[in-house]
């Protein structure tokens, strides 16, 4: 009777096993479940940039672009984010920044299109307020496919450092229009500009966490027009 009993309760297991590969069958058929992780490479003859990029994260990141700043802000946007993040670039910096901290704008923005494909079952909206002492900043996304940036965070100071406070909108740019994402940021207060920059990035980072978040209830896209793809 034991052994009756436990081959029947084999038979179940083999029954949803069965089950659970055609489950499976049907997913890979269908293909289009966003892959929610890219790797992007890009070379051109001024830079080199490598990005590996993976949603559902831990917020872990190894981050080494050859601008120590933009390190430093890439490592928090991946912690407050909660994204898995490498990114290693090298660039013409003896010329100046500029092109290195674009061109890593270029390849993130890349990487999460790639990593949300089709955009189906995201929230794609996400807004954030963060303060950093005497800075606060809010970053306001739609990853829509539009790409659009409004960017009104007025730095006095020129650098942080070595690292020219104008570089943020132009590395802003890139993500958005490559992302596809609607990218507001506003600095409601600040005065030393490595705070307003870090909270601009931690609200950036807490922004599209939110919006890159797997919505339960969301069948397919989250748009009446029924696409999110641009
Ligand atoms: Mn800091």
């Amino acid at each position: 009777m034991d052994s009756k009993r436990n081959n029947k309760r084999q038979s179940d297991r083999n029954l949803s096993a069965i089950r659970g590969s055609r489950a499976e069958a049907r997913l890979s058929v269908a293909g289009d479940a966003p892959p929610r992780h890219a790797e992007i490479d890009r070379k051109t003859r001024e830079t080199q940039v490598s990005v590996s990029l993976k949603l559902d994260g831990a917020g872990q990141s190894e981050v080494s672009t050859g601008v120590p700043f933009l390190d430093h802000m890439l490592e928090s946007f991946a912690r407050h984010g909660f994204f898995d993040l490498k990114v290693q670039a090298r660039g013409d910096t003896h010329i100046d920044e500029h092109h290195t901290v674009e061109d890593v704008g270029i390849v993130l923005g890349r990487a999460f299109k790639q990593a949300l494909g089709d955009r189906s079952g995201i929230r794609r909206f996400g807004e954030a307020t963060v303060p950093l002492d005497e800075a606060l900043c809010s970053a306001v996304v739609d990853i829509s496919g539009r790409a659009y940036l409004g960017y009104e965070i007025a730095i006095a100071q020129e650098r942080v450092g070595n690292f020219q406070t104008e570089l943020v909108c132009d590395f802003m740019k890139a993500l958005s229009d490559e992302t596809g994402m609607n990218l507001h940021l506003r600095m409601h207060s600040g005065r030393n500009p490595h705070h307003i920059v870090e909270a601009a990035f931690k609200a950036l980072a807490r922004a599209m966490d939110s919006a890159t978040a797997l919505e339960p209830r969301v069948a397919g896209a989250l748009s009446t027009k029924g696409t999110l793809s641009s």
